[in-house]
């Protein structure tokens, strides 16, 4: 059995590790950069360790040190958290190599799925459904006017080594395609060192569902049901719930079953996610990457189904059988999560660090807060801006919705501006109470 664990990690989702940890009798060590020497995670581990300074390409992204901090810790397994590590294949063959369990799927299959071009071939000749578009990399102007000549307009370029946003260009007509297709490609070399893109046809106002798998080392998938996530900024989620309010019983079986699917095609073994463009017009719903590492908004499915998502990524890497059949979870409720993020609404959601002077928590019923903060902490300016997931559980979405709204006026921070106000205006606004908005909700009603 793993007996301590290292988290190569900072902020509610360290905290989050060494909960599961001490539940299960599992010592921690926690590494930190020097601008987190006063963080939470460090208070609350067993052991920490100092691996660098600030910057992270010189700490949380520097695996040598890492490594390190594993072997003087005396720690048989490494939890990479999300961000940072958590996909990195060479990271987790340098684990194995040392006889560290790496707490995620196995090399292969972050390789795999990392790439989104070959994640999607995979898919496709498993029987996925896949968005129509090239078949493969798209590796001239000329293979680029073969694809739209099936597709027709629009349709979208994605770099194959981006993902999650990053690198994608939408074209409207004939005439932008060249120009666009040299764009792509540059700006993927210059952002991935990778300049290979693909084509695909462009779904206007799509929904963006994602759904829960867990699958062990002995061949078992599970899917934990779905999560909207269409609530986003720029390529940032800020709000996620679960069941999504857009899709039906049948709709949602299906979907499951594809994603148990995606899962098995690359033998997967950890906590992973299956994302889905959903087509609102059509009920469509199409493969679009698959996330090979726990996600910030796991607490959402972990509230309506009653499993503990990190716990399982720890037995499951410890080589256990997973003891739950699909038959045997089921969705109770509905849950909301709010990230609450060290922004500004009003300027932009331009980050917005510093001391937390006061700081007031919700609680109550149907009420959960991940947080990596406390009442005098200063937040380091060089990381990701999220300070708080406050999260709400009812028996139906109205009531989630409903306590999330007082879970978001029991809120009290001082010192840094949040999005907090931003929220409030979201859980009263009649797109969102129908649950039919889709991606566009922010740039349509919230700028
Ligand atoms: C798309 C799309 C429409 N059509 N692909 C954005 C994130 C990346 N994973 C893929 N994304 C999109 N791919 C086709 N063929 C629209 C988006 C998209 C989006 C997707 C999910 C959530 C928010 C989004 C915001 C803008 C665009």
């Amino acid at each position: 059995m793993i007996s301590k664990i290292l988290i190569a990690n900072r902020g509610e989702i360290a905290v989050r590790i060494i909960r599961a940890a001490k539940e299960m009798g599992i010592k921690t060590a926690v590494v930190y950069s020097k601008a987190d020497k006063e963080s939470l995670a460090v208070k609350l581990a067993d052991q920490a360790i100092c691996i660098g300074p600030a910057p992270s390409a010189e700490s949380y992204l520097f695996y040598q040190n890492i490594l390190s901090a594993a072997l003087s810790s005396k720690a048989d397994a490494i939890h990479p958290g999300y961000g940072f590590l958590a996909e990195n294949s060479h990271f987790s063959d340098a684990c194995r190599a040392m006889k560290i369990i790496f707490i995620g799927p196995k090399s292969n299959a972050i390789r795999r799925m990392g790439d989104k071009a070959m994640a999607k071939e995979l898919m496709r000749n498993s029987g996925v459904p896949v968005i129509p578009g090239s078949d493969g990399i798209v590796d001239s102007f000329n293979s680029a006017c073969e694809t739209v000549e099936k597709t027709g307009f629009p349709i979208i370029i994605k770099a194959s080594a981006g993902g999650g946003g990053k690198g994608m260009r939408i074209v409207d007509e004939k005439k932008e395609l060249e120009r666009a297709f040299n764009y792509a490609a540059t700006e993927a070399q210059q952002a991935f060192g990778d300049s290979r893109v693909y084509i695909e046809k462009y779904i206007g106002s799509p929904k963006h569902i994602e759904v829960q798998i867990l699958g062990d080392k002995h061949g078992n998938v599970v899917h934990l049901f779905e999560r909207d996530c269409s609530i986003q900024r720029r390529h940032q989620k800020l709000i996620e719930e679960a069941p999504s309010p857009s899709i039906d019983k049948d709709t949602r079986k299906k979907l499951g079953e594809i994603a148990v699917k995606a899962a098995q095609s690359v033998e997967y073994d950890s906590a992973g996610t299956v994302e889905f463009l959903y087509n609102v017009d059509t009920n469509e719903f199409f493969f679009m990457e698959m996330n090979t590492r726990i996600q910030v908004e796991h607490p959402v499915s972990e509230m309506i189904t009653g499993i503990d998502l990190i716990k399982y990524q720890i037995r499951i890497a410890n080589g256990e059988e997973l003891d739950i059949k699909q038959k045997h979870i089921e969705q109770r409720g509905h849950a909301l999560e709010c990230r609450i993020n060290a922004e500004n609404p009003e300027k932009d959601f331009h980050p917005n660090p510093g001391k937390i002077t006061q700081l007031r928590v919700p609680g109550g019923p149907g009420i959960r807060i991940d947080s990596g903060v406390y009442s005098g902490y200063t937040i380091p300016p060089y990381y990701d801006s999220m300070v708080a997931k406050l999260i709400a559980w009812g028996t139906n979405r109205k009531e989630a919705i409903d306590r999330m709204k007082r879970g978001l006026d029991e809120f009290h921070i001082e010192g840094i501006k949040t999005t907090i106000p931003f929220h409030k205006e979201v859980m009263k606004h009649k797109e969102f109470l129908s649950g039919q908005y889709t991606t566009d909700f922010i740039s349509k009603y919230m700028s």
